[in-house]
C-alpha cells in the first residue's frame, strides 16, 4: 500500500536540493536560488504590467501622479497590450515548434533519418483534411500532409482546419465572437501590429485578439505539433518508468535531453542504444549509457520509449550539480542560459542544437534532419569520451526516485475505457464510461493540472498539495508538462497512488486499470486535453462550459502558459491559476480575465496564490457545475 509516508514529499525534495546547493557553494557556482535573492523585490511596474516600452518616447510607467504614458495610453491599454504580446510570444513558441516538426515530416523517407511510425494516424489525418490516400505511397501522403500543415501558418484565406474538431456549440461561440483564428502567423502578426505604438488602446479589443491568438495555438500550432509528432515518432503508449534525480547512474555515462522538440531527443535516445556506442562506453569503464529526460522533453521520450525522467523545470541546475552528467543536450524552450556557466564548474558538456535557442558558452551543434542520426551518434560518442573526466569526489546523486506509469493520450484513455464498457453502453471508442462515472458521482469531476514550477511560490508545493486534495475528493486528474513531472517525483503517477484517492476514484482506477493521474504528455500536448474535454462534452451532449471539468496551473511561469490559459478559457473551460498574471495595475484587465471572458466564452480565470484556497475553489467550482447539471 502506498501511504502518505511512501510519497516523496516536498520537504524531502527540498532536503536533496539543499545538499546539491552545498555542492554549488563549494564549487562557487551560482543557482536560481541566488538569483531570486538578487532580483527581489521585483519591479512593481513590471509585476503589475503597467510599464510600456513600445516606443522610444518611453519607457512610460503608470502611477497615480502619471496616469498616462506620453502618447496618452492609460494603465488598461498598457497592461492589455503587454498581455497580448505575452500571448503572441507563447503562441509563437508552440507553433514554431510545430513548424519544425512539420519540416521533419517533409524530410521523411524509407531510408532517411526520419520515418513515419504511426501510419494509421497519418492516414486518418490525411482523410480529415481531404487528402487522397487510396493507392498512394505512405511517404507521398506524409509529404502532402506536411505541406498542408505548413499552409496553416500563412494561408491567405479561411480559418484553421482543426477548429472543426471542436463541438458545434464551441464553433458557434467562436464564430459569433469573430475569434476563429485565420493563419497562425497572421494572428501573431496581428497581435504585434495591434500593440505597436499608436494602435489599439481598448483593453476589450486586445483581450478578444488574445483569445483568437491563443486559439491559433491550442487548435492550431500545439495540435499540429502533437499530431505530427505522433505520426513521426509513434502515438504514446503506456509505460512504467521512474522519475527524480535517482535515475542518474553512478557507473554509467549519463546523457540528459532537455527542452521540447522531440526531433532532436528521439535521435539522441536512439543513438544511446547503438551497440557500438554502448560497447565504447564499456571500453571506457562505464556499465553502459543512461539517457534521461528533463522538463517536457522528458515527457516526450518517457511516453514513447519509457525513458526515465530526471525532473522538472527548476531541477535543471540540480541535474548538473550532481556532477554525474557527461552531457546535457538541449533543443528549445525553458532552458536556463545559466546552464552553460554552471556546466563549466563540472565536467558536463552542455550542447545546444537549435538556432532558436543559442546560448553563449555552450557547444553548438546545429541539428539538421538530413544529418540527424550521425550528429546524434557523434554527440553520444563525445559524452562517452567525457566519462573519465568525472570528478567522483564531487559527485552526489540523490537516491530518491519513484515509479511512474505514463503515456495516456486520448487513444489510450479510450482504449482503457473500452476495456470496462458496461453492458448498457453499446458504443465502443467513446468516453461514455467516464461520463457515467461522473454523472453517478463515483467521480465528482476531472481537472487538468498543467504548467511549470516557479520560485514566486514554494516550488512544487502547490502542485503537491492540490494534487493530493483532488485525489482525496474523487477528482480524476490529467497532467502534462512540469506538473506531471512533480507528480512523478512525488510518486503520484504510480498505480499505487490509488491509495491517496477517495473510494470512488480508487474504484475507477481498479476497474479501468489506470493510475489516478493520467500523464498526457508535454506542454504542447495540452491540445490532447482539449480533444479529451470536447470528446466528453460530445458524449454527454452539453457544451464544455457545463462540464465539471476545469484546468489548473498552480505554478505557471512561461509566456506559453499564458497562451495556453487563454485557449483553454476560449474553449469554455475555467482556469485556476496559482500565480497572478502581470496585469494587476489595471482593474479593467483583472475584471476582463476573470468575469469578462466568462461573458464571452463561458469561462474565465480564478486566481489564488494560496494552494489550499485554490483547491477549495476548484472543488466548489466543480460542485457548482454538478448542481447546475442536476447531478
Ligand atoms: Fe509611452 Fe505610449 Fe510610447 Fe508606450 S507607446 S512607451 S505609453 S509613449
Ligand atoms: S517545460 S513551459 S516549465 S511546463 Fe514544457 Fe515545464 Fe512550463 Fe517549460
Amino acid at each position: 500500500m502506498n501511504t502518505v509516508e511512501q510519497l516523496t514529499t516536498v520537504e524531502m525534495m527540498e532536503a536533496e536540493t539543499a545538499k546539491l546547493k552545498q555542492i554549488a557553494c563549494d564549487a562557487c557556482a551560482e543557482t536560481w536560488e541566488d538569483r531570486v535573492k538578487t532580483q527581489t523585490p521585483h519591479c512593481k511596474f513590471g509585476e503589475e504590467g503597467i510599464c510600456c516600452k513600445n516606443c522610444s518616447m518611453g519607457p512610460c510607467r503608470i502611477t497615480s501622479k502619471a496616469p498616462r504614458g506620453i502618447c496618452g495610453a492609460d494603465a488598461h491599454a498598457i497592461a492589455a497590450r503587454n498581455y497580448l504580446r505575452t500571448i503572441a510570444a507563447g503562441t509563437s513558441a508552440h507553433s514554431d515548434h510545430a513548424r519544425e516538426i512539420l519540416h521533419v515530416l517533409l524530410s521523411t523517407s524509407r531510408d532517411g533519418n526520419y520515418q513515419v511510425r504511426d501510419e494509421v494516424k497519418l492516414v486518418r489525418l490525411a482523410t480529415e483534411w481531404g487528402i487522397a490516400t487510396e493507392g498512394r505511397d505512405i511517404y507521398d501522403i506524409a509529404h502532402e500532409v506536411a505541406e498542408t500543415g505548413l499552409e496553416e501558418f500563412g494561408k491567405s484565406h479561411g480559418t484553421l482546419r482543426f477548429l472543426k474538431r471542436a463541438i458545434p456549440e464551441r464553433q458557434k461561440v467562436w464564430a459569433d465572437l469573430g475569434i476563429e483564428p485565420r493563419a497562425i502567423d497572421r494572428e501573431i502578426a496581428t497581435s504585434l501590429h495591434m500593440t505597436h505604438m499608436g494602435n489599439t488602446a481598448d483593453a476589450d479589443a486586445l483581450i478578444i485578439q488574445g483569445l483568437r491568438t491563443a486559439l491559433s495555438n491550442g487548435w492550431g500550432g500545439s495540435m499540429l505539433g502533437t499530431e505530427i509528432t505522433d505520426i513521426l515518432f509513434g502515438t504514446p503508449q503506456v509505460w512504467t518508468t521512474e522519475g527524480n534525480l535517482g535515475v542518474l547512474e553512478a557507473d554509467m555515462v549519463n546523457v540528459v535531453v532537455h527542452g521540447h522538440d522531440p526531433a532532436f531527443s528521439e535521435m539522441v535516445v536512439t543513438a544511446t542504444e547503438i551497440k557500438e556506442l554502448v560497447d565504447y562506453a564499456k571500453s571506457k569503464g562505464a556499465k553502459g549509457i543512461n539517457v534521461v529526460g528533463l522538463c517536457c522533453t522528458a515527457n516526450e521520450v518517457a511516453m514513447r520509449h519509457g525513458v526515465r525522467m530526471a525532473g522538472n523545470f527548476l531541477q535543471q541546475e540540480n541535474v548538473i550539480l550532481t556532477g554525474a552528467v557527461e552531457m546535457m543536450c538541449v533543443d528549445v524552450q525553458c532552458i536556463f542560459p545559466a546552464l552553460a556557466q554552471l556546466s563549466e564548474c563540472f565536467h558536463t558538456k552542455f550542447v545546444t542544437s537549435s538556432p532558436i535557442a543559442r546560448i553563449p558558452g555552450s557547444i553548438y551543434v546545429e541539428f539538421k534532419p538530413e544529418t540527424a542520426f550521425d550528429q546524434a551518434k557523434d554527440l553520444v560518442k563525445m559524452a562517452v569520451e567525457n566519462y573519465d573526466k568525472r570528478d567522483r569526489v564531487k559527485m552526489y546523486i540523490p537516491p530518491t526516485k519513484q515509479t511512474a506509469t505514463v503515456g495516456y493520450p486520448c487513444e489510450q484513455i479510450v482504449k482503457h475505457l473500452d476495456g470496462v464498457t458496461n453492458s448498457h453502453v453499446e458504443e465502443l471508442g467513446s468516453y461514455r464510461p467516464a461520463v457515467d462515472a461522473i454523472k453517478s458521482g463515483v467521480l465528482r469531476g476531472a481537472v487538468g493540472i498543467v504548467g511549470c514550477n516557479n520560485p514566486r511560490v514554494r516550488p512544487d508545493y502547490s502542485h503537491f498539495e492540490i494534487l493530493k486534495e483532488l485525489l482525496a475528493n474523487d477528482i480524476l486528474v490529467v497532467a502534462t508538462g512540469c506538473a506531471a513531472q512533480l507528480a512523478t517525483k512525488a510518486g503520484l503517477l504510480s498505480m499505487e497512488a490509488k491509495w491517496q484517492c477517495g473510494a470512488g476514484l480508487r474504484r475507477v482506477c481498479d476497474l479501468v486499470g489506470i493510475p489516478p493521474i493520467l500523464h498526457m504528455g508535454a506542454c504542447v500536448d495540452i491540445s490532447r486535453i482539449l480533444l479529451l474535454v470536447n470528446g466528453i462534452a460530445r458524449d454527454w451532449g452539453v457544451d464544455t462550459t457545463a462540464l465539471p471539468i476545469v484546468g489548473c496551473a498552480p505554478e505557471w511561469m512561461s509566456e506559453k502558459a499564458v497562451s495556453i490559459a487563454n485557449y483553454v478559457v476560449s474553449s469554455g473551460i475555467d482556469v485556476y491559476l496559482g500565480i497572478e498574471p502581470q496585469i494587476k495595475g489595471s482593474s479593467q484587465m483583472m475584471e476582463l480575465v476573470t468575469d469578462g471572458t466568462r461573458k464571452l466564452t463561458g469561462a474565465g480565470y480564478i486566481i489564488n496564490t494560496d494552494p489550499h484556497m485554490l483547491v477549495k475553489s476548484i472543488l466548489d467550482g466543480i460542485e457548482t457545475k454538478r448542481a447546475a447539471l442536476g447531478i
